[in-house]
């Protein structure tokens, strides 16, 4: 018998007041967020059944994280998405709040593997299972908590399975600490129920954290990425390490590292492979902050665009999932231009709130220091985001100092002009988001802003000096939820 009823009271509450909360300003338009309340971090994604699962961090009574339960969204194609009913709750004496995890397919089975996590308990953070038939309602394992403590002498920090099916095992790897460092540790199993310890696959130096958290690991070409979110990291928020992984020592060689997303929000990040193969990943497009703007519209917390990643030429390529060009509406807005230092006025067709560009930015005047541009400007321009490339800083910047509400950090991504002295950029603006990425997939810059509704114009610019625009297009983009019933 599975246990309904704190399943089935969030399931009602959680809708009470969709209608106003859908119709607000920030609300996204093809961006994952919560029906209503608080979402963050991506959990279990997967493929069963023929559609595409993202469960997500959840608690559907308020706009700050309380207990957590799984909410969950699922997908035919990438391209339209559906709520689903919250497919956990923290509803047993072992789970004070169901903390993020990840999915897999076993005897058919979708199986679910979290982190059980208790404040008041020692050791406060266990892992559990649950399953379910049909994808949609799940069942908490008879054998939980199927793992009770972190390795002797580890911290309590100890959480954010990822499972992964090799050979004949099942592999996990988990977020810990010890002795205020971050570490991943690997384990090992033949039902999911029982786990032994395999070693410590990597531990943070001074610069990278004193806890690792969502960690994540699979194959890329030749290699393995192991993928985390540290804390209190000066040099690193979202990391990717690639190296080699050695499954009978559970050790991770890395060569290089590289940072997931430039941006102040993306965390959480988290992947699957496709049907077809290939890797994708989502995070939670929010950091924790003390305040978040869309508090006062009764929800809080998106997810990134899905994004595809790839290894070539020693650098982890990160595009947006090729799905995504089903949004685009018939009809975008192209032009070339010449940008003089501050003329305005070449995008006056261009208009919108939810919308893709494409742009090659051509420095070939050696006077211009930096061009880019200004998006989602208000009439008098007194609202405005840049982004632009800076020649001198060698960077992609995005600059929020005057979007609106919300955070002015300013957040920029190394880049270099191609052999013609081009940047590239595709960039997609949501009605409280921006994602940038620079030069095919080198880097990504994923902030929200909080621009008036009606700041919904764009400019090109150059300072300095000129600036050749050779290819840019505007696409509106379709939204991704189903059209609300009459
Ligand atoms: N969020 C979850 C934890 C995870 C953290 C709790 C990362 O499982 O470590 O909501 O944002």
């Amino acid at each position: 018998m599975r246990t309904t009823s704190r399943l089935d009271i969030a399931n009602q509450a959680v809708w009470e007041h969709f209608e106003i909360v859908n119709e607000q300003p920030f609300r996204l338009q093809y961006h994952l967020m919560p029906p209503t309340n608080w979402m963050n971090d991506p959990n279990g994604l997967i493929y069963f059944n023929g559609e595409y699962h993202v469960f997500y961090q959840h608690d559907p009574y308020g706009t700050i994280q309380g207990p957590m339960y799984w909410g969950h969204l699922s997908s035919p194609d990438l391209i339209k998405w559906q709520h689903r009913p919250i497919a956990l709750a923290p509803d047993t004496d072992y789970d004070a709040s169901c903390f993020s995890g990840s999915a897999v397919i076993n005897n058919d089975k979708l199986t679910l593997i979290y982190t059980s996590h208790d404040e008041q308990r020692t050791p406060k953070e266990m892992q559990c299972v649950a399953t379910s038939e049909d994808g949609v309602y799940f069942e908490k394992d008879a054998a939980n908590p199927v793992l009770r403590q972190p390795p002797e002498g580890a911290g309590f920090d100890f959480r954010d399975p990822k499972v992964w099916e090799y050979g004949d095992h099942w592999y996990m790897v988990i977020g810990n600490c010890r002795d205020g460092c971050g570490q991943a540790l690997l384990y090992r199993s033949n039902d999911l129920r029982h786990w032994q310890e395999v070693g410590v696959s990597l531990v943070s130096d001074e610069y990278c954290g004193h806890m690792w958290e969502c960690p994540d690991i699979y194959p890329l070409d030749s290699h393995f990425v192991l993928a985390f979110s540290p804390i209190d990291s000066p040099i690193s928020r979202n990391t990717l390490a690639v190296g080699n992984l050695d499954y009978e020592t559970g050790r991770f060689d890395p060569i290089f590292y590289q940072e997931a997303d430039y941006g102040e929000d993306f965390y959480a990040m988290q992947s699957m492979e496709t049907p077809d193969g290939r890797r994708i990943m989502i995070a939670w497009m929010e950091k924790w902050r003390d305040e978040y703007v869309t508090a006062s519209e009764g929800w809080v917390g998106a997810m990134t665009i899905m994004r595809e990643v790839s290894l070539e030429n020693d650098h982890v390529m990160v595009r947006p999932v090729r799905e995504i060009a089903e949004l685009r509406q018939k009809q975008p807005v192209s032009g070339k231009y010449y940008v003089e230092p501050e003329t305005r006025g070449h995008l006056k067709n261009v208009h919108g709130s939810s919308l893709e560009i494409v742009i090659e930015l051509r420095f070939n005047d050696a006077r211009c220091q930096q061009g880019g541009l200004r998006l989602r400007t208000s009439g008098d321009s007194s609202q405005e985001t840049l982004v632009y490339y800076d020649r001198q800083r060698h960077a992609v910047v995005c600059d929020r100092s005057r979007s609106g509400l919300g955070s002015t950090v300013e957040t920029f991504a190394p880049a270099e002009p191609d052999q013609n002295q081009i940047i590239s950029l595709q960039i997609f603006i949501d009605h409280s988001s921006i994602e940038v990425f620079v030069n095919n997939g080198k880097a990504v810059i994923t902030n929200r802003i909080y621009p008036d509704p009606d700041s919904t114009g764009y400019e090109l610019y150059a300072v300095g000096g000129s600036m050749e625009v050779p290819t840019f297009t505007a696409w509106a983009l379709h939204s991704i939820w189903p059209e609300p019933a009459n």
